[in-house]
């Protein structure tokens, strides 16, 4: 079983969002037309409540962009973004929705950040997606959608380590910074990830 997980494709991180990605639109037409090609679709949502700890406006003694101590774990500060209930946190009217079996929510937990649609960056809580993908018999996992050097690089990096033949789609990815991902993208091969 080959499943596809459809990563952040929320307003936020499109062009005029909180954390636009540039040309993260582009990516949606790509992912309508994989859809079909796959036995289950899942997605991922970034769903932040309105004081979450990796926002700026949270620590207003640094810039955004800047990376802190936040619990032991290194946090790039980003803009208030993806807040539970907004616009911002839906998911893209355009993105074809109708085969996405499951929605995985993450990020809730004010003190830490959560890049991984599987856990936490702190490993200390599920999401419940290796669960799903477990019990539905998915031995294979295509990662695609925003941002291909934060949330699309930890999932798939997460993937392998579970143990799933794993790979990144490039072009239905987009990074906030393609140096960044350049560099990610190599990690993720020496690591056993594919790239398609
Ligand atoms: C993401 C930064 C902060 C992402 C989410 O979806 O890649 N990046 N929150
Ligand atoms: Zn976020």
């Amino acid at each position: 079983m080959k499943s596809l997980i459809i990563v952040d494709v929320q307003n936020d991180f499109l062009p005029g969002g909180a954390l636009e990605v540039s040309k993260g639109d582009e990516v949606i037409s790509a992912i309508n037309q994989l859809q079909r090609e796959y036995d289950l679709v899942v997605a991922t949502q970034d769903w932040h409540p309105n004081d979450h700890l990796s926002f700026g406006s949270q620590h207003p003694e640094h810039n955004l962009f800047d990376v802190i101590d936040l619990n032991g774990f290194a946090q790039k500060l980003w803009p208030n973004h993806c807040m539970q209930g907004t616009l911002g946190a839906a998911l893209a009217d355009t993105l074809d929705q109708h085969r996405i079996e499951a929605v995985f929510r993450k990020g809730l937990e004010k003190e830490i950040d959560s890049y991984s649609g599987f856990f936490d960056n702190g490993k200390r809580k599920v999401t419940g997606l290796h669960g799903y993908l477990q019990s539905r018999g998915v031995t294979e996992v295509h990662v695609c959608g925003l941002a291909a050097d934060f949330c699309v690089f930890f999932t798939a990096m997460d993937a392998l380590e579970l143990r799933y033949r794993t790979a990144i789609i490039s072009r239905a990815t987009k990074a906030i910074d393609r140096g960044e991902f350049m560099n990610k993208k190599e990690q993720f091969v020496q690591k056993g990830g594919m790239l398609l």
